[in-house]
């Protein structure tokens, strides 16, 4: 990996332009469905239709083998996909007709890949443990990435130790992080994923800016040995500012409004400080992070904060290693045998050529019970997009619905649509045979459904079989060809499994990971910027017009009638 600002462009496309617009914004005009992978994916959709995935298995013994890979710790089986050679081909050939390999490069070495904000897109650095240097224009980053973890590890060791100590000399029993989307899902997810390993305080996270989430966390706490870190990448967010002014009261109440414990019990991840320090948290009590962290790809920086005071700096350190390893995966492993890629082209598979619409994750480790809405976020904020890079409006489907709950509680309730529904849903089962603490007995039952239901899901129950195993139980015979529609699995429903030996810090890094570079390739062949999110703005803009509108300070008539008698009604309501 090398420095520098010029783009790193290692191949002439073969369709497309390739367009500096500066020399530190690349920008490859590349419409998917021009190329020649695109129009032979079309012809292969038609002639594979038909096949069913049961037939497949049934002529080739080696499917299974052929169709598995591993890298960092993570078995991928996509054997039980609708595809042959000729189609994973193809897809592999889309990946390199849209310039996968010059965008994965242009990325990692800081170019402004983010190109709707100008911006670099390098979490990558966060957890780059080569020699090289990365420079975003021209300034070498990883000093900086440095300094801060370690500032936030010894913090985070201070706090763990009992060393830091609250307004009345008690050490810090609960930790309270204050902050939404992107400052919450990740680091929540992790904490919960790595439950098992925490040794530290008692870690809780407040989100909602309903009071009823912040009210039942403060319930139980004691002001003395509570601490708040305050989580915002911009540090203007209103549910986050709301919830950290409440928090803020509630300690001063206790303390009887001394304002000098807010140093002793506040802390702040952001890159804003002077909005921290004007909410009143000093800037020594700040941990900075940089624009070219997005904020779903931000809990490898100081957003990491809570896990490293759950589970400590030895452990973040190998959370951050295993992403690294996917890293350099990604980076170096051939299209073939590169995970990430796998998992994008097969996505694009179904979405573009077999019209799927929606995509489950389904852990089965209740300890990866938020993976689901934190993957939702990371996939659906990057690609849910409908203009290309160019701001030409896509053809063609982009970001599907990503969806899921831990896969053995979906069993007894989901799955039921996946199983017999009228939607093609592929499914990614995610499995880790061992965890600190796990029992043998119970990882077995816990194995056995998850295998029972990717094979179900792929081979099906026909009519004869249904057939025979009403007879068997003793179904009186005019009673059968009812019985037999409903009992009927078509089957042929795609599914990836995802083995892991262990949930680690190590191997969860590596998975997580693995996902951002899944939707990172995703973006690049539907050639959206997967690093901007627009959408979520307009939200942010529209709450705060309707906040004021609701506190009487300006005119309602600028919305429209329906949201106009909504405001009159919690006016009246909250008045
Ligand atoms: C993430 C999004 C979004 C963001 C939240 C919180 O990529 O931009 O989810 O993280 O809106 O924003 P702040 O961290 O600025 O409060």
């Amino acid at each position: 990996m090398s420095g520098g600002h010029k783009a790193c462009i290692d191949s002439a496309p073969r369709c497309g332009k390739i367009i500096l617009h500066t020399n530190r914004t690349v920008q490859i005009n590349m419409n998917p469905t021009l190329t020649t992978p695109w129009q032979n994916l079309s012809a292969l959709a038609v002639e594979t239709g038909s096949t069913h995935m049961r037939q497949l298995f049934e002529v080739d013994a080696q499917r299974a083998e052929r169709y598995r890979t591993k890298a960092c710790g993570i078995l991928l089986d996509y054997s039980k996909n609708r595809i042959n050679d000729n189609v994973m081909t193809q897809l592999l050939a889309l990946a390199d007709a849209c310039q996968l390999g010059a965008r994965r490069d242009a990325m990692f070495v800081g170019e402004h890949f983010n190109n709707t904000e100008d911006r670099a897109v390098l979490h990558t650095a966060l957890r780059y443990q080569g020699k090289e240097v990365i420079r975003v224009d021209g300034h070498d980053v990883l000093p900086e990435v440095r300094a801060v973890r370690e500032r936030c590890y010894a913090f985070a060791q201070r706090v763990r130790s009992g060393e830091w100590k609250g307004f009345d000399g008690q050490s810090i029993c609960d930790v309270v992080n204050i902050g939404i989307g992107g400052s919450d899902l990740g680091p929540l997810m992790v904490c919960e994923a790595l439950k098992s390993l925490a040794s530290g305080p008692r870690v809780h996270f407040v989100s909602n800016v309903d009071s009823a989430h912040i009210v039942a966390t403060l319930k139980h706490l004691n002001p003395a040995t509570t601490l708040f870190v305050i989580a915002s990448k911009t540090f203007t967010t209103i549910e986050t500012l709301t919830n950290a002014r409440t928090a803020r009261q509630w300690l001063l109440d206790a303390v009887g409004g001394d304002e000098s414990t807010v140093a002793k019990h506040f802390v702040a991840v952001s890159t804003n400080r002077e909005k921290v320090t004007a909410f009143g948290i000093d800037a020594n009590n700040m941990f900075g992070f940089w624009d070219w962290v997005g904020g779903r790809y931000s809990l490898w920086s100081a957003i990491g904060l809570p896990i490293m005071l759950a589970v400590g700096p030895e452990n973040f350190d190998a959370l951050l290693g295993g992403a690294y390893e996917m890293d350099e995966h990604f980076r170096t492993a051939p299209l073939a045998g590169n995970l990430p890629v796998l998992l994008a082209m097969l996505g694009i598979w179904y979405v573009n050529f077999l019209g799927a619409r929606s995509h489950v994750i389904a852990p089965y480790n209740q300890t990866l019970h938020r993976l689901p809405a934190f993957l939702q976020q990371l996939d659906m904020e990057s690609n849910g997009k409908g203009v290309r890079r160019n701001g030409e409006r896509v053809a063609y489907a982009t970001g599907p619905v990503i969806w899921g709950e831990p896969g053995i509680n979906g069993q007894h309730a989901y799955f039921q649509l996946l199983h017999q529904g009228t939607s093609l849903i592929p499914v990614d089962f995610i499995l880790a045979l061992r965890q600190t603490g796990t029992l043998p007995n119970h990882q077995r039952t816990l194995a056995a459904s998850c295998f029972a239901q990717s094979a179900a899901l792929m081979r099906g129950k026909d009519a004869d079989e249904v057939r025979a195993e009403l007879t068997a139980r003793g179904m009186p015979e005019q009673d059968i060809p009812l019985a037999i529609p409903h009992r009927v699995f078509s089957g042929n429903r795609p599914s990836n499994t995802l083995l892991l030996d262990e949930l680690t810090p190590r191997s969860l890094g590596s998975l997580i990971a693995l996902y951002e570079h899944k939707v990172f390739v995703q973006g690049v062949v539907w050639d959206v910027n997967s690093f901007d999110q627009w959408g979520v703005e307009l939200g942010k803009q529209l709450a705060s017009g309707i906040e004021a509108v609701l506190g009487g300070a300006t005119n309602a008539g600028a919305y429209d009638a329906s949201t106009q008698a909504l405001i009159a009604c919690v006016r009246e309501l909250l008045r």
